[in-house]
């Protein structure tokens, strides 16, 4: 085993993903601030203050230049930005320009989302992505922000996996406005979609030139699974068959699908969006976990698919998830022979409070990441979720994703790096996974990334 290695690219981008009111704090003029004072989190918690990055920035950034991180994703907050109908906070887009600088200054790429699933609340009152005006409206707020900021990304990610607030906020019922219903989930995802086409434009418009001197690279971060039927026999295989079909046609080819032709189809709308054919120069892969559809009977109100049981011999994460390497693979190489644009992650991670699960989750992830370039997939760079622990959505704080370990419940915050995140920084100065590495952190992990443990 001693003296292995996998080698990443030259300048290939190393980063780590966070979004704006997962860390930020004080998000207080938000749709989601709302939903989660009316006690909604599983947990109990409240965002709050959060991780306070808002005026802690400054010690984050020193923290990821100390540990050799090189890019940064992070996001912006529509609800500080306008927190009231028209009015426009100068303090929050200066609060939000320091950031930015203190990214340069630290020597740090900067992949900044426009859109990461909160709404201002009185744009949430008004009837969130129902109402008539909606995209107008988010327009004249990504206008503000792009003019704004247009010096600082690298990487500009107009939407943030926008299927999940579609499907969760308006089929589920789970996320605000906790709407259950399969006409508004189309309607929005359609709106998504325009939005989306805008902001690709507007953002070649008013930005010529990148960081780099190029043209910036505009995309979406879109949440893919590994979506695979459970693999029984008879009727209950059949259904697993066609429904993992049309969960992955729903899901991926839905979006991707619309961005590949320049067309809306059944839920989304009818006809073409202006706009909206190959509006990628990059694909920006989110990818977590593989999911098995498996066939239960007294699952009547869910299509008698069960999606939560984890095959026997793999593991899950403390969200549930199965961990499933390859999974990345096949996506890198799907999205790679469909778009045949540049591939970034723009995330992948675990939620683990403990690390004793992450080192060998890091590792076996990049070990496929690696593989899918050896085989011609064009990945350019990778955002670990997430640099610090976060406010997890619904989960609310007791999901640890960080790589550094923040207690909110502390009232001093303190930063401490787990020790992946220190093997992420060797891995960084390598710019590759070596088996000195692999032997330090997680020896467990040599079959699944030096060996054929997942080379399915
Ligand atoms: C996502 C979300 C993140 C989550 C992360 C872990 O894109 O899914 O962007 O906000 O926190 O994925 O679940």
């Amino acid at each position: 085993m001693a003296g292995e290695r996998l080698e990443f690219p030259k300048g290939f981008v190393w980063g780590t993903s966070t979004a704006g009111h997962q860390i930020e704090g004080h998000n207080s003029h938000s749709d989601w601030w709302r939903f989660e004072h009316e006690g909604k989190i599983k947990d109990g918690t409240v965002s709050g203050k959060c991780m306070d990055y808002w005026n802690r920035y400054e010690e984050d950034h020193d923290l990821m230049t100390t540990l050799g991180y090189k890019a940064f994703r992070l996001g912006i907050e529509w609800a500080k930005i306008e927190p009231d109908d028209g009015r426009i906070d100068r303090a929050a887009i200066e609060r939000y320009k320091k950031i930015l600088q203190s990214l340069r200054d630290h020597n740090l790429q900067i992949c900044l989302t426009l859109y990461h699933w909160v709404l201002p609340l009185w744009f949430a009152d008004k009837g969130g992505w129902l109402w008539e005006d909606a995209v107008a409206r988010f327009m004249k707020f990504t206008e503000i922000a792009v003019n704004e900021f247009a010096e600082f990304p690298d990487l500009w990610v107009t939407l943030n996996e926008p299927l999940v607030p579609a499907a969760a906020g308006y089929l589920a019922g789970e996320f605000p406005p906790e709407k259950k219903s399969i006409k508004f989930y189309g309607k929005v995802t359609g709106k998504l979609l325009r939005a989306h086409a805008l902001n690709y434009e507007l953002i070649h418009k008013t930005v010529k030139k990148g960081p780099d001197g190029n043209p910036p690279k505009v995309g979406v971060a879109t949440a893919y699974q590994h979506i695979v039927p459970w693999g029984s026999s008879g009727p209950a295989g059949l259904h697993e068959k066609i429904m993992a079909r049309v969960f992955v046609s729903g899901s991926f080819n839905g979006w991707d699908g619309a961005v590949e032709t320049g067309r809306l189809k059944y839920p989304f709308g009818k006809g073409a969006v202006p706009g909206l054919k190959d509006s990628y120069d990059y694909c920006g892969v989110n990818y977590y976990m593989r999911q098995s559809i498996k066939f239960d009977s007294k699952l009547k109100d869910r299509a008698f698919v069960d999606f939560e049981s984890v095959p026997p011999g793999i593991e899950k994460t403390q969200m549930g998830w199965q961990i499933y390497p390859p999974g990345l693979y096949h996506t890198l190489m799907n999205v790679w022979r469909r778009f045949k644009k540049p591939i970034y992650i723009t995330e992948n991670g675990i939620a683990d409070d403990t690390d004793s699960q992450r080192p060998k989750y890091l590792l076996e992830h990049l070990a496929q990441v690696h593989r899918a370039i050896k085989d011609g997939a064009d990945v350019r760079g990778y955002y670990q979720w997430s640099f610090i622990d976060n406010f997890e959505w619904k989960e609310g704080f007791c999901k640890k994703f960080g790589l550094v370990a923040v207690n909110h419940a502390d009232p001093d915050l303190k930063r401490e790096p787990r020790p992946s995140a220190h093997m992420y920084s060797e891995i960084i100065k390598e710019n590759a996974i070596t088996s000195e590495i692999l032997k330090k952190y997680a020896p467990g992990a040599n079959e699944g990334v030096f060996g054929s443990k997942w080379r399915i």
